[in-house]
């Protein structure tokens, strides 16, 4: 196993089947990554320690997803300067906007890259994560390169009735 780049890390178990489309994305191009439930709320100590170690441990980027009052990407970024990527998990209660706007509006000097809500946020993540490290990984690019090609080619031209 490669040691990871990327850190998956979620609020809960009940995020994972959102935030394992970012998984799924990074395996499809060959990133190597570490999954992680981590709560702001729940397991601050976690979150600190892991903040704390992820410039020695090698990790790149850090897509951090949670939903509702979803302080975690914020957290992670206030303790590393490693790229937080940010999903808002979709909630019942307020649909997700609740979790987006929590992550969103951070205040000047701690940036979350901000994805948008659920499924396609944590897809994006994953794809943000391999776009950030194929900045300096030519075989990563090309691969990204042909995801992507690949992606435009399956569109139809026309719409059909199946
Ligand atoms: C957040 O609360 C988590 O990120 C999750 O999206 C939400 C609900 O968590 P559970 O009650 O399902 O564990 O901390």
């Amino acid at each position: 196993m490669s040691k990871p780049l990327v850190g998956i890390i979620m609020g809960s178990q009940s995020d994972w089947p959102t935030m394992r489309e970012a998984a799924d994305v990074l395996d499809a191009l060959g990133v190597p990554y570490e999954t992680k439930i981590v709560s702001a709320h729940r397991t601050p100590d976690r979150l600190w320690e892991y903040g704390k170690t992820a410039v020695d441990r090698g990790l790149h980027v850090i897509i951090a997803g949670a939903g509702g009052a979803a302080h975690l990407p914020g957290m992670m970024a206030s303790k590393t300067r490693v790229p937080v990527v940010g999903v808002p998990v979709q909630t019942q209660a307020l649909s997700g906007v609740d979790s987006l706007y929590s992550i969103l509006q951070m205040p000047r000097g701690y940036p979350v890259a901000t994805m948008a809500i659920g499924a396609a946020g944590a897809k994006n993540g994953g794809l943000m994560a391999a776009g950030i490290l194929a900045l300096h990984d030519a075989d990563l690019a090309a691969r990204l390169d042909q995801w992507r090609s690949d992606l435009s080619a399956s569109i139809p031209d026309e719409p059909s009735d199946v």
